[in-house]
């Protein structure tokens, strides 16, 4: 259908018109204007079927579909080539991207925001209550836009598991996300820490000493979100700070050591890769999370889970494929 509309504009003698009202349309779509959307809607189908160039405000407002003021409009871009509204719109959506990409901060608040008059970081500051995280989303919003270039994950990887070691030796640290998965720069930092519990030691208790090791070191620069403090399963998520770089997002995720496999892919991913495997597993009647592969878990109709079934494989990766029948690389 869309390349069918776009065959139509080309040959269009209104093509420049149509093009215009669109950007409208997409505007006050992403808007919810429900009328405004209408329309123009109805204007730009209008002009799609009208085969003669539009010359003139008097001829556009003749056209069956076509209002006064969308004829104000058309006329303005018959003598002008341009349309203003549009280059307002264009910048509104460009500062509703920019705070959109706050940490903390979804496309909902965002035009929230905007909505409301804010223009810049200063004005949201002022005005709003902002959640901690939010705060820190603006404050270092520049330093977290950036790629973290692989050598520096590196670093980063080494420096939290040198501290990690000076508290457990038997402690395993393994850098996931897009890490793993070889990019040469990531978006964040995702750890996963384990330990071999066969000597009946575990990591209980590791995450929180590790946070007060890096805080100290003044490596940890905020602490945005801890999850289960006192469980094997806990997580941390902050921005932290190499002396010599700028701020960047970490992930720490606490494993135990029987569910490493499945935490393994489930923090390697992508998230793609994470949805068609966790598909793949329901369409087996089975159930794929980061603890591990079940069966016979139990769902109501909504498709929430009743009970967490019986256990399948979760200690390694190729495990949990070979019972899902992937291949292992
Ligand atoms: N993940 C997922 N579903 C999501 C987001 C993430 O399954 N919606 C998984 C896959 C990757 C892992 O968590 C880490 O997530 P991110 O750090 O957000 O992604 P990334 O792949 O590491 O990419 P980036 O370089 O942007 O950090
Ligand atoms: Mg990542």
């Amino acid at each position: 259908m869309h390349s069918h509309s776009y065959g139509e504009t080309n040959n269009n003698p209104n093509k420049l018109i149509i093009e215009k009202l669109q950007v409208l349309l997409d505007h006050y779509t992403r808007m919810k204007d429900e009328w405004r959307i209408l329309s123009y809607r109805k204007a730009i189908s209008a002009i799609k079927k009208y085969k003669k160039p539009i010359t003139s405000y008097e001829e556009a407002k003749k056209i069956p579909g076509i209002g006064l003021r969308t004829a104000e409009k058309i006329a303005e871009i018959i003598d002008t080539g341009n349309l203003k509204r549009i280059d307002s719109f264009s910048e509104g959506d460009d500062i509703i991207k920019k705070f959109g990409n706050v940490y903390g901060v979804g496309p909902s608040i965002a035009m929230k925001w905007y909505t409301k008059g804010h223009r810049t970081f200063e004005d949201v500051l002022k005005d709003e209550k902002l959640t901690r995280n939010q705060i820190s989303g603006i404050l270092y919003y520049d330093d977290l836009q950036k790629r973290i270039p692989r050598d520096e994950v590196t670093k980063i990887s080494e420096w939290v598991t040198r501290a990690a070691l000076s508290i457990d030796p038997k402690l395993e640290c393994i850098t996931g996300g897009s890490y793993r998965r070889g990019n040469p720069d990531c978006g964040d930092v995702d750890i996963m820490i384990t330990r071999n519990d066969s000597d009946g030691t575990t990591h209980l208790g590791v995450l929180s000493r590790l946070v007060e090791i890096l805080r100290d070191q003044g490596f940890l620069t905020h602490e945005l979100v801890q999850h289960n403090g006192e469980s094997l399963s806990a997580k941390f998520m902050g921005i932290c700070k190499l002396p010599e770089g700028v701020h960047r997002r970490l992930d720490i995720f606490m494993v135990p050591y029987n569910e490493m496999g499945a935490a393994l892919l489930s923090y390697t991913g992508n998230d793609i890769f994470n949805r068609s495997m966790r598909l793949m597993a329901r369409k087996k009647k089975m159930c794929l999370n980061q603890h591990g592969l079940f069966m016979n878990v139990s769902r109501g109709r909504d498709g929430i889970k009743y009970s967490e079934g019986k256990i399948i494989a979760q200690k390694t990766e190729k495990e949990i494929c070979d019972a899902l029948g992937v291949p292992w690389r």
